[in-house]
Order: C-alpha cells, then sequence, then structure tokens
C-alpha cells in the first residue's frame, strides 16, 4: 500500500461539509470517529486530519500534512509558502473595511490616523501600505463586527459575505480588500508518489468541479429547426441528434453550462424545441 497522501480540512465550521462533499463525489470513503482528529479512507490512498481552519497553512508548511482546503482570506493572511492546486468554488467571501453607518466617508483616504479591529492584520496592512495610508490596527480575534459600538475602534475589516452581519451593527461596507473562496493547497515540494496520489485525485476533484457548472439537457426539435437550435447551444462537440418515433421530429441531446443557461434555454424554446429536460451532471470526464 502506498504511504497515503494527507488532507487537512476544517474540523467544524463553514468550509467542513463541502471539503467532505467533494471527498464523497471523488469516490473515496471514511469513517469517521468526531472525537478523533485523523481518519484514513478505505478506497484511496489518503489520511484525512481534522483541523482549525487557522492551522491548516502551517500544517501544511510543516509537512504535517501535505495538502488542505482552505479559505483564501486564512491562507493570505498566514503568508506560508504554499502552492494553490485548485480553486474550489465555494464558501465565497471577501475581506472589507466597513465604517459606522452615520460617518462620512469619502475614500480610504478618511481611514488615516484612525484605529481599525480587524482579525487579518497582515492583509490590512498590506492594502494600507498600497493605498499609503497609515492607521492604526487593532488585533482581535472575534466579534470585530462589535469594535465600533463599544468604543474600540473607528472602522472594522472583516469578512462579508451577504453583508447582514454589518448592517445589523451599524456598519457600511465601503472598500473590498480581498476576494475569497475555498482553496486546496500543497506543500511545493511533495515527494513524487505523493504527488502521483495528488494527480489521481485532483482528476477526480475537476470532473466534480466541472460537473457542478454544467447541466445535461434533453430536446425534442422539429426536424426543420436542428441547425438553427444546434446553433444556439455553445461549447463542447456537437449535440447528439437521434430520430425520434415521430417523424419529422428528433431528440437533441447536449451539455449547457450553469452560467449562461436560462438565456440559452429560452433562445431554444423560441427557436421549436420542446420537452426540454434537464438533467444534473454527476462528473464530467473531458
Ligand atoms: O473553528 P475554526 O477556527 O476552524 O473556524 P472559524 O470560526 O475561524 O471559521 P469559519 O468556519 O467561520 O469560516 C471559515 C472560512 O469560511 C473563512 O475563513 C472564510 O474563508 C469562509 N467564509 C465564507 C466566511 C464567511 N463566508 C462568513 N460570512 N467566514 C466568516 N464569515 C463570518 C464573518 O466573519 C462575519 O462574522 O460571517 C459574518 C459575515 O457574514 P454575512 O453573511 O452576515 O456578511
Ligand atoms: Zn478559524
Amino acid at each position: 500500500m502506498d504511504t497515503p497522501l494527507s488532507l487537512a480540512i476544517q474540523k467544524s465550521g463553514r468550509l467542513s461539509e463541502r471539503s467532505l462533499a467533494f471527498i464523497e463525489a471523488c469516490g473515496i470513503s471514511f469513517s469517521r470517529n468526531k472525537t478523533r482528529l485523523k481518519s484514513t479512507a478505505h478506497n484511496f490512498p489518503l489520511e484525512i486530519l481534522f483541523l482549525r481552519d487557522d492551522d491548516i497553512p502551517k500544517y501544511v508548511a510543516d509537512g504535517v500534512a501535505d495538502i488542505g482546503i482552505v479559505g483564501e482570506n486564512v491562507f493570505a493572511e498566514k503568508g506560508e509558502a504554499l502552492t494553490i492546486v485548485e480553486r474550489m468554488g465555494f464558501s465565497k467571501c471577501r475581506l472589507s473595511l466597513a465604517v459606522p453607518q452615520n460617518v462620512s466617508y469619502h475614500g480610504v483616504g478618511d481611514l488615516a490616523g484612525k484605529k481599525i479591529a480587524t482579525s487579518y492584520p497582515n492583509l490590512l496592512s498590506q492594502y494600507l501600505s498600497r493605498q499609503g495610508v497609515q492607521a492604526e490596527i487593532h488585533e482581535i480575534s472575534g466579534s470585530v463586527e462589535i469594535a465600533p459600538s463599544i468604543g474600540l475602534a473607528d472602522a472594522v475589516c472583516d469578512i462579508v459575505s451577504s453583508g447582514s452581519t454589518l448592517l445589523s451593527n451599524g456598519l457600511r461596507e465601503v472598500e473590498t480588500i480581498f476576494r475569497s473562496e475555498a482553496i486546496l493547497v500543497s506543500t511545493p515540494d511533495l515527494p513524487a508518489a505523493k504527488q502521483e496520489i495528488l494527480d489521481r485525485l485532483l482528476f477526480r476533484i475537476r470532473a466534480a468541479l466541472r460537473a457542478e457548472s454544467y447541466k445535461y439537457v434533453v430536446m425534442n426539435v422539429p426536424n426543420a429547426a436542428i441547425e438553427n437550435v444546434v446553433s444556439l447551444i455553445p461549447g463542447m462537440k456537437s449535440p447528439t441528434v437521434t430520430p425520434l418515433a415521430e417523424t419529422g421530429w428528433s431528440s437533441l441531446h447536449s451539455v449547457l453550462q450553469e452560467d449562461d443557461f436560462w438565456e440559452v434555454i429560452e433562445k431554444l424554446r423560441a427557436a421549436g424545441a420542446q420537452g426540454i429536460l434537464v438533467i444534473p451532471v454527476e462528473k464530467m470526464i473531458l
């Protein structure tokens, strides 16, 4: 048996569920004992370590884990020399500056000399120095958003997703300084045998990622409209066209990208397509 590749994921929190779903989508199964830090997969040379997200970059850098799934915000803040192997497309959020709603704001220069509370002192200080603004960074580890209301800071720099936390704390988002999503990171110098396992894992991850952004569509099209309908379907190779029992009609099968899905469906209907079936794609291997 190969020495397994070790993957660090968040033990419990916003990244955990989707990280586990990816392992499952890769066809990898393991039993989990919630009190244990480590599990070994039954059907793939993979060991899974369950950690706090903040610790993942360092554990990977130190070689305790070979790869890890972590928020890009945490990765960039920690500054460890790791390779970003894949962007995972979930847990999208941004790191933003926010000020109390009743304070006027004309630009980042207004923050000069002010006190800004954050859990991301490195990303914030890099941003402020790029902007040529000097401010006092007050590092706190949690509940950053209450800092202005208790007089601890004039502004905050915190993770925002829907914006409702800022709103309910009387704050207004004024600058986005970093955009983040979950990423897969690796030590830059994996031994060849482990790199080979990572390549196998990546092949599966990419098939699952690709599948997420596509739908399989089946529709009935009058033969006279086939050429027009086909010209409306972007990407992939040409669609499959098979005759229906009813003369003059064909069934057309293709894949559509999620992004422009509805626009394409509307155009297909206008061009004469009927009985359109939309089916999720489980894996897509090119
Ligand atoms: O216990 P552990 O240290 O492992 O977890 P944690 O509590 O430090 O992290 P966790 O689970 O909260 O977040 C893990 C990662 O999820 C973050 O590093 C981000 O990459 C990503 N992520 C995505 C978010 C959010 N969305 C998010 N909304 N992380 C935090 N938030 C918080 C934010 O701090 C703020 O308090 O949610 C609030 C804002 O949300 P909205 O929707 O009100 O704007
Ligand atoms: Zn954390």
